[in-house]
């Protein structure tokens, strides 16, 4: 095997015997050659639509689902890999027959087989090593890494009944295009910057239809201490999955609370009516050992960031949508999009209350909408200088003992400093109790990873109230954690937007080449981190 697409891969390189995060080698050539069949799906879409035949949007969410299926820890079952693979080549030939021009398909569009024998044999020859040049792959998998992010937006948008052909032709188009031997090194550059203005657009999509379907957040107080009654927990990104739990508990007697990634569903004005919608339990993925088995309840992974549960919860743990573990019950969607979460709730009953954790609440909800209406004392604060600096500290988490680094950072920052967040970083200073500036607190919290977006606009708002040509010149300066491929979207959606000196860590991808990585110091000055004392008079004195 060889996997490098996220932060924790074996010695900064690449996982060649076993996965750091608990992929096996066979679930890793499983994952490869659903991506080959997926490329090989989205050049003949990429065809179809040059003859103007059009695609169907049952043929753009399987291959979202494709990709998504495949975003580091959600989903370690081999038996879906091996029904993705066999209903997509089936997919892929039933269109070819549509595509009158089939003389430039690549292999990976044509090849075809439904004995699993020969999958396997395949799958040995299909992963990111079988492009040579390194420079070439870097680019490629960065792109490919993008586009899976951009699929787990996509795929939250679709459920709310929101979709974007433009967005789905795009992905397809950069999928395929990392099929192409004749594209330039020049040329896989300016697909990867427009992978980012199309994460802009899907985020900006996604945000529409959460705040459409749940209203804006708003700053709320969230408890994390826990009641009396036996509770159900609810981790990953996906808020139409809690929505339909909260229905389907409402008068049950189980409480319902948040894990990581699903802590800001408590900002959604929509989920506050739920009286049993209790709190947040825990911090962020990589705890999950400890703190599931003290949950002492069901617990409902609705996309990405499992780690392979221990035998003492492994029976309470519950999967859906995109994420699967082998012997783990994985609730599936009927055709109106309805979910049957019983097995949950029979389960939750006879199950003793979480175990507390820690007392008290978190403050959060600082979109855009809340951000922008708090904008005339943000901006007073900014011109009496009572804010010198904003940090956006948005991205990850994760298990490594050098990401303790954003702590300190947090903590070390000048009193006069905002910090703005998103992702499951957050959970790194986010109970510090950092204090706030005249009112506005020191973090602001907007929500899952992919609400950065909201911090691009506030950024932009500010821009504008500044009168700066440049986004540069505001006062803000980029401290960003990542660990997976939604991170990687996140990041090139930075770079779109012309934002310069981003610094990335704990560690820089696995995947960019050191030619690569020249041609984003060249054109973004983009770095790592090193340690907080000198990366915090760095950035106070840019
Ligand atoms: Fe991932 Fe990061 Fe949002 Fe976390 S980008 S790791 S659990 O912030 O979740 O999806
Ligand atoms: Fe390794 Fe990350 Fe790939 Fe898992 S996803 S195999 S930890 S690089």
């Amino acid at each position: 095997m060889f996997c490098y697409q996220c932060q924790e891969t074996a010695h900064c390189t690449g996982c060649t015997s076993y996965g750091v995060c608990g992929k096996s080698p066979e679930l890793a050539r499983l994952q490869d050659l659903l991506i080959y069949v997926t490329k090989g799906l989205s050049q003949i879409t990429t065809a179809l639509r040059q003859e103007k035949k059009g695609v169907e949007p049952s043929v753009n969410h399987t291959i979202t689902l494709n990709l998504f299926t495949t975003i580091t820890n959600a989903n370690f079952d081999n038996e879906v890999f091996y029904t993705r693979i066999l209903d997509t080549l089936a997919l892929k030939n039933n269109l070819l027959t549509k595509l009158t021009h089939q003389e430039d398909l690549s292999e990976a569009a044509l090849w075809t087989s439904s004995e699993r024998s020969e999958l396997d044999q395949k799958s040995l020859t299909v992963g990111v090593l079988a492009t040579e040049n390194e420079d070439v792959r870097s680019l490629r998998e960065l792109i490919i890494y993008g586009i899976k992010g951009l699929s787990a937006y996509m795929k939250h948008a679709n459920e709310l009944g929101f979709d974007d052909e433009t967005i789905n032709a795009f992905m397809q188009k950069g999928l395929s295009a990392t099929l192409d031997d004749s594209l330039s090194i020049d040329e896989l550059i300016s697909l990867t910057l427009e992978t980012g203005k199309v994460g802009v657009d899907a985020m900006a999509l996604l945000d529409t239809a959460n705040t459409t379907t749940y209203g804006h957040p708003e700053m709320t107080k969230v408890n994390i201490g826990v009641g009396q009654n036996p509770g159900i927990l609810v981790s990953g990104h996906d808020l139409k999955d809690l929505e339909q739990l909260l229905k389907q508990t409402k008068g049950t007697g189980i409480d319902v609370y948040t894990h990581s990634e699903m802590l800001p569903a408590h900002y959604y004005p929509a989920f506050k009516k739920y009286d049993h919608f209790v709190g947040n339990y825990g911090n962020a993925w990589h705890k999950q050992k400890e703190e599931f088995e003290s949950f002492n309840g069901p617990i409902l992974m609705t996309t990405n960031c499992i780690v392979p549960p221990k035998a003492s919860y492994k029976d309470r743990l519950f999967t859906t949508g995109a994420a699967g573990f082998v012997g783990c019950t994985h609730i599936t969607q009927d055709a109106n999009g309805h979910k049957d979460f019983s097995p949950l709730i029979e389960l939750a009953k006879t199950c003793t209350a979480p175990t507390e954790l820690e007392q008290g609440s978190i403050l959060g909800g600082f979109a855009h909408n809340q951000v922008l209406a708090l904008a005339d004392q943000v901006v007073d604060a900014v011109k009496s200088g009572a804010i010198k600096k904003f940090f956006v500290m948005a991205g990850c988490d994760g298990r490594q003992a050098s990401r303790n680094y954003y702590t300190d950072f947090a903590k070390a920052l000048p009193k006069d400093t905002v910090i703005l967040t998103a992702g499951c970083a957050k959970y790194k200073y986010n109970k510090l109790n950092l204090g706030d500036i005249n009112g506005i607190p020191r973090v602001l919290d907007a929500g899952q990873c992919n609400d950065s977006y909201s911090l691009a606009l506030i950024a932009l708002k500010l821009k504008e109230v500044f009168a700066l040509s440049d986004i540069n010149e505001l006062p803000i300066a980029f401290n960003i954690a990542w660990y997976e491929q939604k991170a990687v979207i996140v990041l090139l959606s930075l770079l779109h937007l012309g934002i310069k000196n981003i610094h990335l860590g704990p560690t820089l991808p696995a995947f960019l080449s050191p030619n690569v990585l020249n041609v984003l110091i060249t054109h973004f000055n983009i770095g790592g981190i090193t340690s907080v004392e000198d990366d915090l008079e760095m950035f106070m004195n840019n």
